[in-house]
């Protein structure tokens, strides 16, 4: 396995555009067909409503102030922004900023301001994707398909919020690097760390410092968020950790925390349903691993 990580670049979303936008009833996205989602065309009728979640607004720490209505200059767009110990370079390259603001590079997504999202432009995000073989249990043989390729299993969590199954990832932190985001959100989704005991708590970073210190980067880019707005969208880094012979995290205690309420090994095929993107990043995994799909 090796170095690459898809770019998907030519993307569109499509999450993006879902007509009630998320944690809400009623705010509506500004209907965007598919041929009027890039910015270059044409869209005169194009009037989005301006939504920002009062959770983002009471200025948590996580938060961006509201760079429309205040004179402040000092954010640092497209730049690693010092002051805030936030990454706002994309992934994707250089974003345009328009009124102000950052525009969503993929294209128009039917609404203004911030939605749920706390940074204007990218919100960086990091995924693990835990993987074993699924073995008999009796003979302990990797399990084939029809077609007789292995079955690959990954480690999926429920959110908490739309109850929707996805990889356990999360936001990384101001200051924080993608590996110690992914060794953090995995603990405390698929391990329940934060309620561990301290002998508990040892023995999990034992066991996710050996799991995680060798990875392979499978994606790296633009999410297809249902939170994103023209002016804030996700990113992410997704890393591969793939146990093949089974006897590391094949073993761990899997325990729902945080904002996952469920959390199980999950056969990957083709009929999965995941949030966000994470269906894409785990094909990608399938074909890496030549399993079935
Ligand atoms: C997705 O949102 C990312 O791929 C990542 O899995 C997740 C991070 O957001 P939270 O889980 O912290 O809400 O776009």
């Amino acid at each position: 396995m090796g170095g690459r990580a898809v770019r998907l670049t030519t993307m569109t979303h499509i999450k993006a555009r879902i007509e009630v936008y998320p944690r809400t009833d009623d705010v509506k996205r500004f209907k965007v067909p598919d041929e009027k989602v890039p910015w270059n065309v044409k869209y005169q009728e194009y009037e989005p409503p301006d939504y920002t979640a009062p959770s983002v607004l009471s200025k948590p720490p996580w938060a961006d102030p509201d760079v429309r209505t205040t004179n402040d200059t000092s954010i640092k767009w497209n730049d690693y922004d010092k002051a805030a110990n936030v990454n706002r370079r994309s992934h994707i390259g250089e974003y345009k900023i328009v009124d102000k603001t950052p525009r969503n590079p993929i294209g128009r997504t039917g609404l203004r301001g911030r939605g749920l999202l706390g940074r204007w432009g990218p919100n960086h995000a990091a995924d693990p994707i835990v993987t074993r073989w699924k073995r008999q249990n009796k003979t302990n043989e990797v399990v084939k398909d029809k077609d007789g390729q292995p079955v690959l299993q990954f480690i999926a969590v429920q959110r908490r919020d739309n109850k929707e199954w996805a990889l356990p990832g999360g936001m990384v932190d101001p200051g924080e690097s993608v590996t110690v985001t992914i060794r953090r959100e995995f603990s405390e989704e698929a391990l329940n760390k934060l309620e561990a005991s301290s002998t508990e708590k040892k023995k999990i970073e034992t066991a996710v410092n050996a799991l995680f210190s060798k990875g392979d980067e499978i994606y790296r880019g633009y999410v297809d968020d249902p939170r994103n707005t023209d002016n804030s969208w996700m990113e992410t880094i997704a890393m591969n950790f793939h146990d093949d012979h089974g006897k590391s995290v094949a073993n761990f205690k899997l325990h729902a925390g945080d904002d996952a309420v469920g959390v199980q090994w999950m056969d990957i095929s083709k009929t999965l349903k995941l949030y966000a993107s994470h269906e894409s990043f785990i094909k990608e995994t399938a074909q890496k691993h030549a399993a079935s799909w």
